[in-house]
């Protein structure tokens, strides 16, 4: 139950949900570099986690396709939201990737490779996360509110809750061995998030 996993490392959680980065854009003091590197290295991970999304998609049980669908097609819309960001900002997203994006990235091509359930719980992880951390500060500034309206609106959380109702479901089928799996790859995903922020925040321009 992945309500349990939340309760079991919630110290984990935490840093991977709340973070200065976070508090910066809610009080609009983070600093232009902070954030045009986020949202650089953002981009390319989310390039990445396309493809692990349709790598999902290919694992899943034809019960799940609407809600993984749903996904991919806002997907779509949200790397082309990105390039529009990053054109207003004169960001050139051709950059090479940091450590921390390129670790997060490595990890998520091995996600690929796992039972569905393991990957259904990464899934679903990396989206509560933004779902989450873009939240948890209150009503954020401008122009960072777009950014958190973008993981924090009713229809993400929505979407979210889908994913849990999904992985959950896997797991009640899973063989032995599988949750474990599915454990370590969570608590994975929450160290990865927290390096994630870190990385943009330490960003010295
Ligand atoms: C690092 N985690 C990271 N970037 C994202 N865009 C999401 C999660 C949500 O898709």
């Amino acid at each position: 139950m992945l309500k349990r996993l939340l309760q079991k490392h919630d110290r984990l959680w935490n840093d991977a949900t709340r973070h200065p980065f976070l508090e910066g854009c809610q009080a609009g003091t983070i600093r232009p570099e902070q954030f045009n590197t986020w949202l650089t290295q953002d981009y390319l991970f989310v390039v990445e986690f396309t493809r692990f999304l349709a790598n999902v998609l290919a694992a899943a049980p034809v019960a799940h396709f609407d809600v993984l669908l749903g996904g991919l097609v806002a997907i779509k819309e949200e790397l082309n939201w990105f390039r529009e960001k990053a054109r207003e900002r004169g960001l050139n997203l051709e950059a090479e990737k940091q450590a921390t994006c390129e670790e997060y990235t490595q990890y998520l091509a091995s996600w690929g490779v796992k039972p569905y359930p393991v990957q259904a719980t990464a899934l679903w992880a990396i989206e509560l996360a933004y779902n989450q951390g873009w939240q948890l500060p209150g009503q954020m500034t401008a122009p960072y509110d777009e950014f958190a309206d973008r993981w924090g609106n009713p229809g993400f959380t929505e979407y979210v809750k889908c994913l849990e109702r999904q992985a959950n479901e896997s797991w009640q089928t899973a063989s032995e061995g599988v949750q474990p799996q599915a454990e370590a790859v969570f608590c994975e995903v929450a160290r990865l998030e927290r390096d994630f922020w870190q990385m943009a925040f330490s960003e010295t321009g």
